[in-house]
């Protein structure tokens, strides 16, 4: 293990970016933190002060870096500062400054572009906190518990990534970035978050597993693409945040799964049929109609944050260096997109048809289509679920153009099944397709406190396994 690798604990803002060298830094963050402090008693887990969660802390940014769980009271969690190592031979293999070495400082040229994607991927990660406030007072078990507040209390490390950058590259403008990150509330109409899906509610756990299994998920491309940039320090701190996101999405995929598992098994020990949503839902467990509604807005509401499909942004911080595509190095081209096209469907003429444009001008369809590619595959591994109890059911992702609020398809109307409405029709028929608030109602109302070790809400099945090898009835918090 590299000395650069290992985590140093005994600071009062844990980091491996020797910290303490830069006296001037280090005073800045510190002056954060208690901020910081007062925005997460504010805004973040109500009512966890004294609870001890059985939490994961990194103890370095190798791979088995994540081996030490032990239980924290969460204001005591050691959030601080993680870049992987540094490649010193690594250089910039897209846009017009390919093949020259990255950058360790901000070029002037690119500074408040640069700034603008680090405070727009900052913003979200306390968003999120925020919206999930309350939900530790219905949780179906004590293992779903300490799964919300590790996601939690990593979400509030990235935030303290962005805020880094945001002190150290960034001078005054990005400390008073930083300060804005902790205004800013998720909803508040005064003065919001930042991009669409991070001031909509989450209001019950159905809504949170499909957050982090489809919104999370949005967070792996954005930081992959950002892991590709040109500003070294960038690449390098949201490549450490892609290790923690990766259990985010797991808490989302399998939480859906295990809701999908109870369904089915109640629904063949009660000789239920899928056509009977109502019959279903007095054996409280959540019908598969409802399910795939709150897919559908899950879905196209994290497909907005991927911005515009034809976006010059894109393609500046594209050429730029400052955002690469997922997984730049892996595709066989010129990475410089000067002759490409790719096809983005839009609509004309009342029926979407794909359209070639520059390929440079598309990158944000791209993502997106990358990022659907992966959606697709994980929805296979849930129908297996109905599959496997001889029930018919598939759940399916909506077109692309369906329920959108930014980019080619807004202010527009798609059904599902990708055909162009009429506002009309989008009326009568949207509440097939959208949870109503009677879905939300009937949702909320199973949402009860389960905290004995060992027992789960009658709507979701246990997982297969514990976390960190422990038994399933662990005592996963603590309350006394
Ligand atoms: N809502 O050229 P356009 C995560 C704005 S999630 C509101 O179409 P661009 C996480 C845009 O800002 C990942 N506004 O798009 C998950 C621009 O405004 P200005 C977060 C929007 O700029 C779960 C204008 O519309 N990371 O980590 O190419 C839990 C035109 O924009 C929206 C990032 O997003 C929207 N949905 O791309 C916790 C990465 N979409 O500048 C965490 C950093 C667009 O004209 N951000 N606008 O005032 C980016 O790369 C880009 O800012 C975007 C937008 C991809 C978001």
């Amino acid at each position: 293990m590299s000395d650069e690798s290992v985590i140093n604990y005994s600071d009062r803002i844990p980091n491996n970016v020797d910290l303490a060298s830069d006296r001037t830094l280090q005073r800045a963050l510190e002056r954060w933190q208690p901020a910081f402090l007062n925005w997460w008693e504010e805004a973040g887990p109500a009512k966890t002060s004294t609870l001890q969660v059985y939490l994961r802390t990194a103890i370095s940014v190798d791979r088995d870096g994540w081996a030490n769980f032990d239980y924290v009271r969460m204001p005591d969690y050691r959030w601080g500062i993680f870049l992987v190592p540094r490649d010193e031979g690594r250089r910039i293999h897209f846009g017009a400054h390919k093949g020259e070495p990255v950058w360790q400082e901000v070029p002037g040229e690119y500074r408040s572009q640069l700034q603008r994607l680090i405070v727009t991927q900052g913003d979200t990660e306390p968003a999120s906190v925020e919206q999930q406030r309350l939900l530790g007072a219905t949780c179906p078990s004590l293992y779903d518990l300490r799964n919300l507040f590790q996601v939690n209390v990593e979400e509030g490390r990235h935030l303290w990534a962005m805020v880094y950058l945001l002190h150290r590259f960034f001078g005054r403008e990005g400390r008073e970035e930083g300060e804005a990150l902790l205004q800013r509330r998720s909803g508040d109409i005064n003065n919001p978050r930042i991009l669409t899906a991070f001031n909509e509610q989450t209001s019950h756990w159905l809504a949170f597993f499909m957050f982090t299994f489809f919104t999370d998920r949005d967070g792996k491309f954005q930081l992959s693409a950002l892991a590709e940039s040109a500003f070294d320090p960038l690449a390098r701190t949201t490549r450490f945040m892609l290790t923690e996101e990766a259990h985010h999405m797991f808490v989302g995929e399998t939480g859906i799964a295990r809701v999908i598992q109870r369904t089915c098994e109640v629904m063949r020990d009660e000789g239920l049929a899928d056509a009977d949503p109502e019959a279903v839902r007095r054996h409280g467990v959540i019908d598969f109609d409802t399910l795939q509604r709150f897919v559908n807005f899950h879905y196209s509401v994290t497909l907005d944050l991927f911005g515009g499909e034809i976006s010059s942004n894109a393609g500046s911080s594209y050429t730029g260096g400052l955002k690469g595509r997922y997984e730049e190095e892996k595709v066989g081209d010129d990475h410089a997109l000067s002759q490409a096209e790719y096809a983005v469907p839009q609509i004309d003429n009342d029926v979407i048809v794909a359209k070639h444009v520059p390929a440079l001008t598309a990158l944000n369809a791209r993502l997106r289509d990358d990022y659907k590619g992966e959606i697709e595959a994980a929805m296979a591994r849930w129908n297996r679920v109905p599959e496997k109890f001889g029930l018919d059911r598939r759940f399916v992702l909506p077109h692309v153009g369906f329920h959108r609020k930014i980019g080619v398809f807004a202010g527009r109307h798609v059904s599902p099944d990708g055909h162009v409405l009429t506002a009309d029709a989008w009326e009568r028929e949207s509440s097939r397709w959208l949870p109503t608030d009677a879905d939300h109602q009937f949702v909320s109302s199973l949402m009860g406190r389960v905290v004995e070790p060992g027992r789960f809400a009658g709507w979701i099945a246990p997982p297969v396994r514990g976390i960190n090898n422990q038994p399933i009835d662990f005592q996963y918090v603590r309350f006394d």
